[in-house]
């Protein structure tokens, strides 16, 4: 997967700081004049460069050092002529590895052995079988396995010989494959060791901002040896590029604490007092160059015009403004087409998920399956179970409708045999009521027309039944006229 462009300069910058600032405290840093060269006068009149001795085919101007120049099979090197006396370390090497080929070699190596390499050696222009590290920025594709121009690191006990064939790949520590051939601005790789981890940073030389660097490689315990020499060489071949080297800046590293000190180190109060004179001679300048344009305020702008670019150095540095704002845009372009890339990928994810849970649905010969989001079994089961009530509850509603409408129909029927038949009003049942009395009346007729019956003592005499039959009908005549009475008046009220 892509990393995003922020996550990718998030992680170059962890690992920068990582290696000291993650440790705990970061370390103490120490320029190593006498481990560096840079320009101007990088070397003096007589071609020597101070601390370094070079040799072969190299060549040192105030410029630079050409440790191997384009032509065909060329050697050189240039090594330091004292050996390390701290153990950390940090060397940034600002190089140019630059020909008119589309193709270049043999490459440019950076060494840090417990010997000094030779001048002609076979190894990019040095020693085999070293003791220590070489970093070999290898050019030329031997292997021909298309993966040159190389970055890679080899540490070497003294006893392996670089595999030349595959182009050291069985040996490799690490490496990272960049591209560091004929880059608009210098190229500039950053090592670092310290507490033994190795780390390189590498600038591929597109802008010109110096902290434009990408990480190549992180190695940890790495155990390189002590007091050792800092050497580059470089070697072409049948094809030639120049090799040159700009700056070699050495740094030591010094764990928090462990600083040695300093015997030409200023007291504080001489620091102080140096500060001050300092600041005096600044205001006296700045005093003098005031008076010195009220005086002849003419040749101020003569002095001006020789700030002023000729039209080539304009043109020139408008070239590299507009190439570096293009890049600049094309990062930007890139930073963004790495987050779509992200997304879709996240997109890509959820639809493969659905994809798995839902139909898919084969499309035309040839073309991809499409997949569509569909209704899951689950989903579809409980729609059924669903269903199924509502028809049940239907079918019930249905039958009971039946019922209702059969009795609605018997008591119409009823009523059309009966039209007298009506619902009765709740209350007293007179009808019945009466029915009954009736009954009760006609078995009491025959009981009173039954001869044998006035053998019981008990029984009743038909004078007293009489007169309790009347009372009784007075009793239900009164409660009648009463309640109708009662009635009315309820009208009434209403
Ligand atoms: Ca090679
Ligand atoms: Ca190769």
């Amino acid at each position: 997967m892509k990393m995003a462009a922020e996550v990718r300069w998030l992680f170059v910058f962890l690992v920068s700081c990582g290696v000291s600032l993650c440790r705990g405290e970061a370390p103490h840093r120490k320029f190593e004049y006498k481990y560096s060269f840079k320009p101007p006068y990088l070397a003096q009149k007589d071609g020597s460069v101070p601390f370094w001795e070079y040799g072969g085919n190299a060549i040192a101007s105030a410029e630079n050092v050409r440790v191997a120049p384009s032509l065909r099979s060329q050697k050189g090197a240039i090594w330091v002529k004292q050996p390390t006396i701290f153990d950390w370390w940090e060397v940034e090497l600002v190089f140019r590895i630059s020909g008119r080929g589309r193709i270049g070699a043999d490459g440019l190596a950076f060494w840090y052995t417990s010997d000094k390499g030779f001048y002609n050696g076979s190894v990019f222009g040095s020693s085999d079988l070293w003791t220590g590290l070489g970093i070999f920025f290898d050019s030329f594709d031997n292997d021909n396995k298309h993966n040159n121009p190389y970055i890679m690191a080899i540490v070497n006990d003294g006893t392996k010989a670089f595999d030349h064939i595959n182009d050291g790949s069985t040996q490799q520590l690490s490496g990272c494959l960049r591209d560091f051939r004929n880059k608009p601005f210098a190229t500039r790789a950053r090592i670092e060791y310290y507490m033994n981890s190795l780390t390189l940073l590498f600038h591929n030389g597109m802008t010109n901002n110096d902290q434009d660097y990408d990480i190549c490689f992180r190695a940890d315990n790495i155990i390189l040896p002590k007091n050792g020499y800092f050497g580059i060489s470089a070697a072409t071949g049948g094809l030639a590029d120049d090799h040159d080297i700009l700056y070699f800046l050495t740094t030591s590293l010094h764990p928090p604490g462990q600083l040695p000190v300093d015997g030409n180190k200023v007291s504080i109060e001489e620091q102080a007092k140096l500060q001050q004179e300092y600041l005096d001679y600044q205001k006296k300048l700045d005093e003098q160059k005031e008076e010195y344009q009220k005086e002849h305020p003419e040749s101020q702008k003569m002095e001006y015009d020789e700030y002023f670019e000729t039209e080539n150095q304009r043109e020139l540095r408008q070239i590299f403004h507009g190439q570096s704002q293009m890049f600049e845009v094309l990062r930007d372009l890139h930073r963004k087409l790495d987050e779509i890339v992200g997304r879709q990928e996240r997109v890509l994810g959820l639809v493969s998920q659905i994809g798995q849970g839902g139909v898919q649905v084969q499309g035309q010969p040839g073309q991809q399956p499409v997949l569509i989001d569909t209704i899951r079994r689950q989903e579809v089961e409980a729609v059924l179970n669903n269903q199924n009530i509502i028809l049940n509850t239907a079918r019930e509603i249905k039958s009971f409708m039946g019922e209702v409408h059969s009795k609605t129909e018997s008591i119409l029927n009823n009523q059309a045999h009966a039209p007298t038949a009506q619902v009765q009003p709740m209350g007293y049942d007179y009808q019945s009521f009466m029915t009954e009395m009736r009954d009760g009346l006609n078995t009491l007729k025959k009981d009173v027309k039954t001869p044998g019956s006035t053998d019981c003592p008990n029984c009743l005499t038909t004078t007293v039944f009489l007169l309790f039959i009347g009372v009784q009908m007075i009793i239900l005549l009164v409660y009648s006229l009463y309640r109708d009475n009662k009635e009315a008046q309820m009208k009434k009220l209403y």
